[in-house]
């Protein structure tokens, strides 16, 4: 129903009208922030004059050698994760979101936009806050740098995509608006609107980055005009050359739950960490998705697919049961490596992530081999991990289950997984960018220590 609203709009609206509408639309979501951001800092202000010397988590010797793992030493508004639920977007869980965010049709997957608003405002839209949403990005994409795309189709195709992908960001960081108010002496109390700006034109652009990489490495190479009655996770579908109705629902759908997922994740870490220098928002996406790429973070999806058909080749014309999947998950650990999309930092439960994307498959593709062969191992590896008695988190996580998804519409390319999971991780990190620069946080500098330290102050406590 959206799509043919907005093409109904896009085909019969006059354009003035158009015109108007996208900028009152763009205008309400800056000015609803506007309005929340001192109401914030007085309940901010509040809580450190009443609160601000208590003690709100312990660092132990183990806890600065294990990465830090459960100090609480992070504001990140966005979204908060719970060990044995999952992850809150703005207080909501992804069942919630399902239902109460508006999607492209009644009853159909959230809309990217409408997660995006969420995660700034902490609101659920209303449809037409959505849809102005949508023409506000698809405005902004339209004045990408053609040097942007020079710079893109000039990429080998053997840099891997992600990397290109953070070279792409890199590319569009020229057209920061935060950096030229910076050079130009912006008060820092008006720093969050031009964050603001670059976080939209940053959005409403990486798409066409990601969509044009993936062209070039695994296509033609011709780049696909964006299609602007769609909503802006079917345009993404659309320009990467996808164009069903169901790929444009797993799109909405990926798209949303990789956005946030709290602020100590790596990627979401890293950008604030680099932002706090004032870096502006494409620099700091751009370390962000440098973090995304690695094995145990982002490029995990990647990693899944890899060793699925790393299985499917191993087992040859053997049955796919329990028996012989076991013999092969403990190949993989005996071989000293992790089993990819299994295990988290802080869930200690099946991932929502994992859950909701299994029910997106049992509805539109209960019958795809690669998809029973993903679920017979939920029914194993959890056990044998269990067994090994290493990991504190046996089950699932995201990457576990979104390249089967993806490759059973045709999106076979595994080493781009993680480009689309970057695309939506850009919605969250920037979001939180937009409150730190609002909040006025500042350059993140925590102490370390070194070894030689460390022993010296027990030493010295001992005597
Ligand atoms: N397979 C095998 N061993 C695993 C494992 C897995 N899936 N998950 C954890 N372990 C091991 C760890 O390597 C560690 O071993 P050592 O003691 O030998 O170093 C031990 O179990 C304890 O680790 P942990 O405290 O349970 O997990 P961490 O918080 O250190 O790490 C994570 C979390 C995600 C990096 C880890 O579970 C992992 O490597 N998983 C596989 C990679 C993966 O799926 N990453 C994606 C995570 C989601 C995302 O960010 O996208």
């Amino acid at each position: 129903m959206f799509n043919t609203v907005l093409r109904n709009t896009s085909r019969f609206a006059n354009k003035q009208v158009l015109a108007t509408a996208q900028r009152s639309y763009s205008i309400e979501l800056k000015s609803i922030v506007e309005k929340q951001i001192p109401v914030k800092q007085a309940q901010i202000a509040e809580l450190r004059k009443n609160h601000g010397e208590e003690v709100l988590s312990q660092c132990t010797v183990n806890m600065a050698y294990s990465g830090m793992r459960g100090i609480k030493g992070l504001i990140t508004e966005t979204s908060l994760l719970d060990a044995e639920e999952g992850i809150r977007f703005r207080g909501l869980t992804i069942p919630e979101c399902q239902q109460q965010l508006p999607g492209a049709e009644e009853g159909g997957e959230p809309l990217p936009e409408s997660m995006l608003w969420l995660l700034i405002t902490g609101e659920v839209p209303t449809r037409d806050q959505v849809r102005g949403l949508t023409e506000d990005l698809h405005r902004r994409a339209e004045s990408i740098s053609p040097d942007v795309i020079k710079i893109i189709k000039n990429l080998p195709n053997d840099i891997h995509p992600m990397t290109q992908f953070s070279i792409g960001i890199l590319a569009l960081q020229k057209d920061s608006k935060f950096a030229q108010a910076y050079q130009d002496g912006v008060h820092k109390k008006e720093y969050w609107k031009t964050t603001y700006e670059d976080t939209l034109d940053c959005i409403a652009r990486i798409p066409i980055v990601a969509s044009l990489i993936y062209r070039k490495n695994f296509k033609d190479g011709n780049q696909i005009q964006a299609d602007k009655s769609l909503d802006w996770a079917a345009n993404f579908a659309h320009m990467m050359g996808y164009n069903k109705k169901e790929v444009y629902e797993l799109f909405r759908l990926y798209l949303s739950i990789h956005t946030d997922h709290e602020g100590g994740n790596v990627s979401a870490h890293a950008t604030h960490l680099v932002g706090s220098a004032l870096s502006d928002p494409y620099l700091s996406l751009s370390a962000g998705m440098n973090g995304l790429a690695g094995p145990l973070h982002g490029l995990a999806n990647q990693e899944v697919l890899r060793w699925l058909k790393e299985i499917q080749g191993k087992l040859g014309d053997k049955e796919v049961n329990k028996e012989n999947l076991t013999t092969v998950i403990w190949d993989t650990l005996n071989a000293g490596r992790v089993v990819p999309g299994y295990g988290h930092a802080v869930l200690r439960k099946t991932d929502p992530r994992y859950t909701c994307q299994r029910e997106f498959a049992l509805k539109h593709m209960p019958n795809d081999p690669l998809f029973k062969l993903v679920s017979t191992l939920y029914e194993i590896v959890p056990g044998i991990l269990t067994e090994q008695g290493k990991t504190k988190n046996p089950f699932p996580n995201v990457d576990a289950h979104s390249g089967c998804l993806l490759r059973h519409y045709g999106l076979v390319e595994e080493d781009f997984y993680t480009v689309m999971f970057g695309v939506s991780r850009g919605l969250g990190v920037l979001s939180s960018l937009l409150w730190d620069r609002a909040l006025g946080q500042p350059i993140e500098r925590p102490k370390s220590m070194t070894t030689e330290a460390l022993v010296k102050q027990f030493a010295a406590k001992k005597n």
